[in-house]
């Protein structure tokens, strides 16, 4: 049995992923969803910024899954595939996935998944699940290479609604974590590099080849030009027209 969701409404934060945890370390109960309209400090991975003016859905879930560490990218996966969805049933609208983290419309950025965890060893203490979607922002608000829902629905989306949709659909698959490869399956049917030509920006260096599929532990599986499959865990993804 899984615990009832708490939302916590904020006008304004730095960010929802530090005040969720924060939270957290102060022992709050898993499925508290901390919301804010507008975030002073929004993070996007590393040390990337995420802008997050009014008009966005900005959200973070404090989770306490039961499962080893080694599973904590599947809950990117997871929560990708789920707000997918929820999006896709909501507005009609095709929204699709790219590899690490980024929800797509069209060929631009829709929004982003960070997630933030402390383990002890092997298991996890918490997981903060931080979601970011553009909706209602108008083209001036919106960083380069971005898109909002209202860009290409041209009506504007109730917040709330949305974000009941998508914390009902991440709630109801939170289960499926310990099915890693329906999680990888499912992700990959939407991914809008399959099989493609991309590259990979890595901290040092760069790999280009066809994207092959994901791994269950979330790499990126890329046959170079040699013939060869590298495997990739971080970096930036941009996909080539050649
Ligand atoms: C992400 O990072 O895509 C994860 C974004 C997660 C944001 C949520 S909002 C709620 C929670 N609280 C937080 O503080 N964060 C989470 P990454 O893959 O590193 O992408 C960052 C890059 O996306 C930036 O360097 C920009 O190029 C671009 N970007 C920034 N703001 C954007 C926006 N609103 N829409 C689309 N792209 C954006």
């Amino acid at each position: 049995m899984v615990a009832s969701l708490k939302i916590v409404h904020h006008k304004r934060l730095q960010s929802t992923n530090s005040t969720a945890y924060r939270l957290a370390q102060l022992s709050a109960p898993e499925w508290t969803v901390i919301v804010a309209d507008v975030q002073t400090k929004g993070r996007g991975r590393g040390r990337k910024k995420w802008e997050s003016p009014k008009g966005g859905l900005w959200f973070s879930i404090l989770l306490r899954p039961n499962v080893s560490s080694a599973k904590l990218p599947l809950l990117q996966f997871l929560a990708a595939i789920a707000t997918r969805k929820a999006l896709e049933n909501q507005t009609g609208l095709s929204v699709r996935l790219k590899w690490p983290n980024d929800l797509v419309l069209g060929n631009a950025k829709l929004g982003g998944i960070l997630i933030e965890s402390k383990t002890l060893g092997d298991s996890v203490s918490f997981a903060i699940l931080g979601i970011g979607v553009n909706i209602n922002q108008t083209k001036s608000q919106l960083p380069p290479g971005a898109v909002s829902l209202r860009l290409v629905s041209r009506k504007k989306h109730d917040l709330r609604t949305l974000l009941r949709a998508i914390l009902d659909q991440i709630k109801s698959s939170s289960d499926d974590l310990d099915n890693a490869s329906r999680i990888m399956e499912e992700w990959w049917h939407n991914c809008i590099h399959r099989p493609l030509r991309v590259q990979v920006t890595l901290p040092k260096g760069a790999v280009s080849g066809i994207s092959k599929g994901i791994d269950e532990d979330g790499a990126l599986l890329i046959e170079t030009d040699g013939g060869k499959i590298r495997k990739v865990s971080e970096g930036s993804l941009r996909l080539l027209y050649d």
